[in-house]
This record gives C-alpha cells, sequence and structure tokens, in this order.
C-alpha cells in the first residue's frame, strides 16, 4: 500500500502548477473577483497567522476560479519599515539586503502552502519600481493641499526615536514599541485626513459586508460631536474673549470654571512664568494618559470669565492638563456636576457648582450625573427651568446666537495624519528646501529619489541628515542651492494604495491603467487581523477619496467585503519561578503538568502565538512532517474564520490521518470520472441510493457553505460524505464518481493531495481547468428525518434517514452502518417503530 507523503507529493506539483502558471489572471471581459489578504511585512519567516490568512484567502480565491470568475489574488511585500533598520544597526546589515533575502524566503515558503497566487504581479514597497509612483503620488497631495508642513507637537517614541501618528499610539504606548510616548515639537508632513471626515463618517453605513465592529470602531476614532462653541468674555486685555467647544450647551448654568490647554494662545503672557512653564512641561511631557485618569492638576491664572446668561457670574480662568489642544478649541467651561472630570477638578481646587439637570429617577441623585435622559429637567437656569434638556439646548443655542455669543458647531477627534517619520528604511519625500526659503517639490521627472546606499548606522539618529553629500542638491530652474527633505514617510502610506497597485503593476509611467483599476477594483474580499481596523484601513479609505480628488479614476471604497480572521492560539505553560515553557517540552501525568527534566509547571491560559509567551510553533516543521494540505485543511475546518483558532497538534494528526486514509484507499483501481450515467441510477441499491443523494446535497451544501465562509462546517459536510463512500464497495457503480465529487470539492482546500488522488485514478488534466461540480436540484428536496434510535427506550444514537423510510428498510440501513452501537441479535425481544420518529430496540 502506498503511503501519503505528502511533503513530497506537493512540491511536485507546486513545480508543475508554477511551470504552466495556472494561477495568473489577465483582463478577459468576464465576471471579476478580486481577493486579497493584507501583504506580510517580510520578516524572514512566516508564522501561523500568515498561514491561516493566507489559505482563507486561497480557498476563497479557488473557490470563485472554479466558478467561472476571473479571479485576481496577488501577493507583494510590506518591505520598508523599522526590523530592517534595527538589523542595520544591531548587526551591521544592510537593510536592503536584509529584505531582500527575507522576501526570498518568505515567498519559498508561502509558495510551499500551495497558494493560487499570481506571483507575476509581486510587488515590494521598498523597490524604486513601486516608491517612483508613490513619490508622485506625494507630489499630487502637495499640489492639491492635502500634503502640507506644519510646526506642531507630535507623539515621539523615545525607543524608536520617530514620531508617531494619533492612531499609533495605543493607551498613551509607541505601537510598536510599548513606550509611554512623549510630546516634542518638530516641523512635520502631513496628509490633511480631516478633508474627508464627514464623507468617511457617513460612508461607513454603506459597508454592509464589514464586521459591524470594525465600522463602530472607525466611528469611535472619527469621533464626530455636535455641539456648540460659546464665547466668554473676559477680563484679559490681550485676550478679549475665550471661545470653548462644548458637546452640553444646555449645561450652560452649571459652568463654574474656564478650562484652557497649556498650549492655548494664551499661554504665551505666562512664558515668563516658571512655575506655568514647569506646569506646562509636565502637562506635554505625559499628556496622552492624563485625560481620563484622576490626576488632574491645574494652574490658576487668576483672570475671570464672564457667563453669558448671568452677568455678575465670574468664572476663574485656570490651565488644565485634561484640556488639549487639538480638539475642539483646546478650551472649555466646566460643568462639574455633569462631567466627571470636571467635577474632579472643582474638588481638587475648591471651585463651587451648582446642579443644572435633575435625573428624572431618584436613583441618580449623586453628582456627577453624566448620564442624561430626555425625561430629565433643566433646572437652576432662569427662564430655561422645567424643560427638557433637548429643548434647552436648541433654545439656549438660539439666544446665543441672537447675542453674537455663540453658535452650533461640531467638530471630529481625527486629526491630520502625521506622515513624517525620522527614519532611513522608508519611501524619501520628494521635496526641496531652497535657500531662499521656498519649499518645492521635486520634479516628476527626476523621480524616483532613492535612497542612498552607503550609509553609517555607527551614530544615533537620522542616517540621511547625516550623510555627507546625498541631501545636497540644487534647483533645476533657478540653479540655486537647496537641501533635500530627510524624513521618510510613514510606512503606512506604502500600503495606502498597494491594492491599487497590484491591479496594473508592472505600467511604468502611469501609477495606474485605468482600465484595470475600473476592471478590479473595489477589492471584492479583503482579508486580515482586526487590529488593522483603525489604522490601515482608515488610511486606505483616505487615500481612495485623496487619490480621487487629485483626478485618479478610482473608487472611494476600495474593500467591499471585509474578514477579519481570529487570532491563532496555543496553550502556555510556566515553571514555578515564572518562566514560559514550550508546550512540545512539557509531560502530562494525569492531571499535572511537568518538564522534561521534571519540574512542576503550571498551565496558563491559551494565548496568541507569540515568541514571549513561547508557545509558537514553526509552519516549516509542520509543512514538512504533515504537509500543507494537512496544516490548510486543519486550519480551516477548526473554527469558523473570524474566530480565534485553537492550535492543536492532535488535531493535526487526526487531519493527517483522515487525509492518508482516504489516500490509501484510492490506491487501488479508483479511476477519476467526472459524471455519473444517470441511467445507472435505477440500477442503485437502497443504499447506494441514499449516498448519491447524500453526494448532490453534499455538493449543494458545501458550495453554500463555502459561498457564507462557513469553513468549518463545510468540512464537517465532507467528513460525513467521506463516512459514507468509505462504506461503499469497490464494486459499486458509484464508488468512482462520489469520490471524485469528494476530490473535486475538497480540491478549494487540499489542493495538492486533490491533484494527486486524480491524477492516480488516471485523470491527466489540471483540476484548476475544471468546473464547480453541479447538483441536482430536484433531488435535495427529498427531506431525511432523524430518527432516534433507542435501547430499551434509552436513546443510544440518532440516525439519518430518507422521510417515510419502512422498518424495513431501516432495519436494513442499521445493518450495513457499521458505527451502529446496538448488536442486533437474537438478545433482541421486540422492536418497536414510531415512523419518522423513533425505533426502540427491547431486549
Ligand atoms: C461642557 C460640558 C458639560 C461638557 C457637561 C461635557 C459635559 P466629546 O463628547 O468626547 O466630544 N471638551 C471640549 N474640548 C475639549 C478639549 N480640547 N479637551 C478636553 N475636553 C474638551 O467631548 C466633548 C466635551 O469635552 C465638551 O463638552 C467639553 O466639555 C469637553 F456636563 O462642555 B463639555
Amino acid at each position: 500500500m502506498k503511503t501519503y507523503e505528502a511533503n513530497s507529493i506537493e512540491k511536485k506539483w507546486q513545480k508543475i502548477w508554477d511551470k504552466e502558471k495556472i494561477n495568473s489572471s489577465s483582463i478577459q471581459q468576464q465576471k471579476k473577483f478580486y481577493v486579497l489578504e493584507m501583504f506580510p511585512y517580510p520578516s524572514g519567516n512566516i508564522h501561523m497567522g500568515h498561514l491561516r490568512n493566507y489559505t482563507i484567502g486561497d480557498v476563497i480565491a479557488r473557490y470563485y476560479k472554479t466558478q467561472n470568475y476571473n479571479v485576481l489574488h496577488p501577493m507583494g511585500w510590506d518591505s520598508f519599515g523599522m526590523p530592517a533598520e534595527n538589523a542595520a544597526i544591531e548587526n551591521n546589515l544592510n537593510p536592503k539586503k536584509w529584505t531582500e533575502s527575507n522576501i526570498k524566503k518568505m515567498k519559498s515558503q508561502l509558495q510551499s502552502i500551495g497558494l493560487a497566487v499570481d506571483w507575476e504581479r509581486e510587488l515590494s514597497t521598498c523597490s524604486k519600481e513601486y516608491y517612483k509612483h508613490q513619490q508622485k503620488i506625494f507630489i499630487d497631495f502637495f499640489n492639491n493641499g492635502l500634503a502640507y508642513k506644519k510646526d506642531s507637537y507630535v507623539n515621539w517614541d523615545p525607543i524608536d526615536n520617530t514620531v508617531l501618528a494619533n492612531e499609533q499610539v495605543i493607551d498613551g504606548k509607541g505601537w510598536r514599541s510599548g513606550e509611554i510616548v512623549v510630546k516634542k515639537k518638530l516641523s512635520q508632513w502631513f496628509l490633511k485626513t480631516t478633508k474627508f471626515s464627514m464623507d468617511l463618517l457617513e460612508s461607513l453605513d454603506k459597508l454592509e459586508n464589514w464586521p459591524e465592529k470594525v465600522r463602530v470602531m472607525q466611528k469611535n476614532w472619527l469621533g464626530f460631536s455636535k455641539g456648540a462653541e460659546i464665547d466668554f468674555e473676559t477680563n484679559i486685555k490681550e485676550l478679549k474673549k475665550v471661545t470653548v467647544f462644548t458637546t452640553r450647551p444646555e449645561t450652560i448654568f452649571g459652568a463654574a470654571f474656564i478650562a484652557l490647554s497649556v498650549e492655548h494662545k494664551f499661554s504665551k503672557y505666562f512664558s515668563e512664568n516658571t512655575v506655568f512653564q514647569k506646569f506646562k512641561n509636565e502637562c506635554l511631557k505625559y499628556n496622552f494618559k492624563k485625560i481620563e485618569d484622576d490626576n488632574k492638576k491645574g494652574f490658576n491664572t487668576h483672570y475671570f470669565a464672564r457667563h453669558p446668561f448671568l452677568k455678575n457670574v465670574r468664572l476663574p480662568i485656570y490651565f488644565a492638563n485634561y484640556v488639549l489642544m487639538d480638539y475642539g478649541n483646546g478650551a472649555i467651561f466646566g460643568c462639574p456636576a455633569h462631567d466627571k472630570r470636571d467635577f474632579d477638578f472643582a474638588k481638587k481646587f475648591g471651585i463651587k457648582f451648582r446642579e443644572v439637570i435633575q435625573a428624572k429617577s431618584k436613583d441618580f441623585d449623586e453628582l456627577p450625573y453624566e448620564v442624561i435622559s430626555k425625561n430629565d429637567k433643566i433646572v437652576n437656569s432662569l427662564h430655561f427651568d422645567g424643560l427638557s434638556p433637548e429643548m434647552a439646548r436648541e433654545k439656549i443655542i438660539a439666544e446665543l446666537e441672537k447675542k453674537s455669543q455663540g453658535k452650533s458647531k461640531s467638530s471630529f477627534k481625527i486629526k491630520d495624519w502625521g506622515v513624517s517619520r525620522q527614519r532611513y528604511w522608508g519611501c524619501p519625500i520628494p521635496i526641496i528646501y531652497r535657500e531662499d526659503g521656498k519649499i518645492l517639490p521635486v520634479e516628476e521627472k527626476d523621480l524616483p529619489i532613492t535612497l542612498p546606499e552607503d550609509v553609517d548606522f555607527s551614530t544615533p539618529g537620522n542616517p540621511l541628515e547625516k550623510h555627507p553629500t546625498w541631501k545636497h542638491t540644487k534647483c533645476k530652474k533657478t540653479g540655486m542651492n537647496a537641501v533635500r527633505e530627510t524624513d521618510t514617510l510613514d510606512t503606512f502610506f506604502d500600503s495606502s494604495w498597494y491594492f491599487l497597485r497590484f491591479c496594473s503593476p508592472k505600467s511604468k509611467n502611469e501609477i495606474f491603467k485605468k482600465e484595470s483599476t475600473s476592471y478590479w477594483m473595489p477589492v471584492d474580499q479583503y482579508i486580515g487581523g482586526i487590529e488593522h481596523a483603525i489604522l490601515h484601513l482608515l488610511y486606505s479609505r483616505f487615500f481612495s477619496r485623496a487619490l480621487n480628488y487629485c483626478g485618479y479614476n478610482v473608487p472611494k471604497e476600495p474593500f467591499k467585503k471585509l474578514l477579519t480572521q481570529g487570532m491563532v492560539c496555543h496553550e502556555t505553560f510556566k515553571s514555578l519561578d515564572n518562566k514560559w515553557v514550550e508546550p512540545e517540552q512539557v509531560i502530562k501525568e494525569k492531571d499535572a503538568y511537568f518538564s522534561i527534566s521534571g519540574k512542576k509547571l503550571i498551565k496558563g491560559r491559551s494565548e496568541k502565538m507569540s515568541k514571549s509567551k513561547k508557545n509558537v510553533v514553526d509552519p516549516d516543521s509542520i509543512i514538512e512532517k504533515y504537509g500543507a494540505d494537512t496544516a490548510r485543511l486543519f486550519m480551516i475546518s477548526d473554527s469558523p474564520p473570524e474566530r480565534d483558532l485553537e492550535w492543536s497538534i492532535s488535531g493535526v494528526k487526526a487531519t493527517y490521518k483522515y487525509l492518508s486514509k482516504i489516500f490509501e484507499h484510492l490506491q487501488k483501481n479508483f479511476v477519476f470520472v467526472l459524471d455519473f450515467d444517470t441511467k445507472k441510477i435505477n440500477e442503485l441499491n437502497n443504499n447506494e441510493l441514499e449516498t448519491f443523494k447524500s453526494i448532490n446535497k453534499t455538493i449543494y451544501l458545501f458550495s453554500e457553505d463555502i459561498k457564507n465562509y462557513r469553513f468549518n462546517t463545510a468540512v464537517a459536510k465532507l467528513r460525513e460524505l467521506t463516512n459514507k463512500l468509505f462504506k461503499l464497495s469497490r464494486q459499486s457503480s458509484l464508488f468512482d464518481f462520489g469520490w471524485s465529487i469528494f476530490i473535486r470539492l475538497i480540491y478549494i482546500i487540499t489542493p495538492h493531495f486533490s491533484q494527486e488522488l486524480s491524477k492516480i485514478g488516471s485523470y491527466n488534466e489540471l483540476l484548476d481547468s475544471l468546473h464547480w461540480p453541479k447538483y441536482e436540484e430536484s433531488l435535495l428536496n427529498e427531506s431525511t428525518v432523524n430518527i432516534v434510535i433507542q435501547l430499551n427506550g434509552k436513546k443510544k444514537f440518532l440516525m439519518d434517514a430518507p422521510s417515510n423510510i419502512t422498518k424495513e428498510n431501516l432495519l436494513i440501513q442499521i445493518k450495513n452502518n457499521s458505527d451502529f452501537p446496538i448488536k442486533v441479535d437474537q438478545s433482541i425481544k421486540k422492536i418497536i417503530y414510531v415512523p419518522n420518529k423513533i425505533l426502540n430496540f427491547v431486549k
């Protein structure tokens, strides 16, 4: 018997597919399907997360191909970024060489999974063929006012020594380094994301095929608030009024103080005040963490503002650490009775306040009362007393407008995207600074501005800045001296348009070929991690709008359907001295766990595979031992794609055993056939007829599940079918057809395995060119019933049978069912049958 040597079989087919270029697609007048998985950073090795993501995409791509779609399934490399630079600094390696050798290695690993990827379209963001076009995009943005430079306080990551965008600061820490981010003033390039805030928000509703969770996250990030701007007169000579932004104008009579951001323009009158300067520096250093926590800090200016309705009420003006400059106007009125932050602040500074909203329910008599309901009542607010908060809000805004002291205003939390990075390994920003102070884009014909390769990483700082010659240039028009921008672009810029470039990756002069982008875009199915819900996905949506604004013909929404796949998790173990231990090094004895050297271990939770927790499994070793198809099938069948997947070696082994059993079963006399002669249906016995119907039904159910991405239940249906097929004798006229259908269905998950078996069955074509098997609609409707099998009235088994099956036929089925748990012999005294429901054996 020939054993299933998965790995060598797979290598053989990969070579053939590669030669035949079966996976490439070109524009045809045909239905199209563009499936894309987020492209990887070439760190050097693929991990299980990649394997899962790319397998999901591959199953979808192969499925659509068999449905006669023209499928685009490309792959590329997000290849600029910090790790290459760190490798250069730490190990004295060349970032380009390091990246290129990683790409080579990872490409061969991806190929070993058998992905139906069109490698002809491969792109790499660090290649000048790619970033030449990116520089052109930057210039287009610059010329259209979508890229601009300004001095600003930026998020500075002290470990990575670079600026981060707001989106890249998570809980006050750098998204990559995990270090607390500090504020620093620098001159930076920004993209005008805010120009499209409203459109980005409103269009979220139309993204029906995106997970709700992602849409909510984007919505919160955009942070739209409706409210008002209110002017407060002050007794400050230099600053006649302070304009605040509020989302709660109905609480104006509860105003107890005014609080300004330390960056508010009024702060410049305190530039000589050392106490204030110390306070300001402190606030700027840790601005992020503070807004929600209790540690409210303030500086009393001893100036006052006048309440717009109560002329005798003077509100003290403070600077406060929880007021941000880049939201609203950097100034607020504090309303301690109805806002927790203001409440904490007032308590700390002994500021008196009063309640202006009375909660309807007595349960809410504790202050601050923040969550208002429409049945609440306004109090302590002159002629607005007794109104609902909603009504009061409208009337208060109207009166302020009349007095020219305020107006309705909405505000977004999202900020323009800072894209300057003080790093070497990124796309150079194509800008020069002329000696007369002019900032100019590089001329298009001089693109690309390439990175110099002779750079020195031995001292800290940006190597482009330190390079002896690179930055010095001349203005072509005037001959004046100029210096180049030495900042490079945030790598999220690179990944914000790569999906467009895949449509015409080889186009030399045009960024995108119009007919290609309009044929392929938008991406029909995008697949990636939820961690990109805000950063990458929002930037890409912005880019599509910005490119459109610059005259490129690209759709405003780049991704029609989004699937956020879950993570690959694995069990974790720790020693008693709190060190992680690899699961492979663990021995289980009864219910206790021990290391190889006999030390007691504690079993932890199952967690996302990560090096730090030592619970990583290397895909290469699995592919080598059990084959890519085993890994693919296990990944696909374990859990729904959007859920976390629990890696289990016993699951992998069971999958391998399943494939091996089929492989061995079909070694002798199997013939791969495409059809079943319907005339032969009449010759089938009862059992065979049921199997024939099951084959037909499986084609239908499996396709439905795949179409709806219920991959795990799809596989369960295939397993049910194989149970039935195994019971067919070699002599059955259904044998070849049944197994051939199975091979064709599972092909999209286990392509090498299916290809090999069809070859063993003397079929010499590539399965890639076969269309999906068809099912017979009329046979589907014949319903089946679940019959409960009992022994002495106790449930023992559930059996699938055609409805209205007779007792005799049911007993024949039972006889042929090797899994049947009850021994049907002389000990059975009586058999009671309730049609379609119960069969009870009585002993
Ligand atoms: C008065 C008030 C009364 C407020 C009240 C809230 C509750 P959201 O809803 O998140 O948009 N605010 C305005 N600008 C700010 C800034 N630059 N830094 C910190 N806080 C700022 O938040 C809007 C509310 O946050 C605004 O409404 C303002 O406080 C505060 F019972 O005004 B409110």
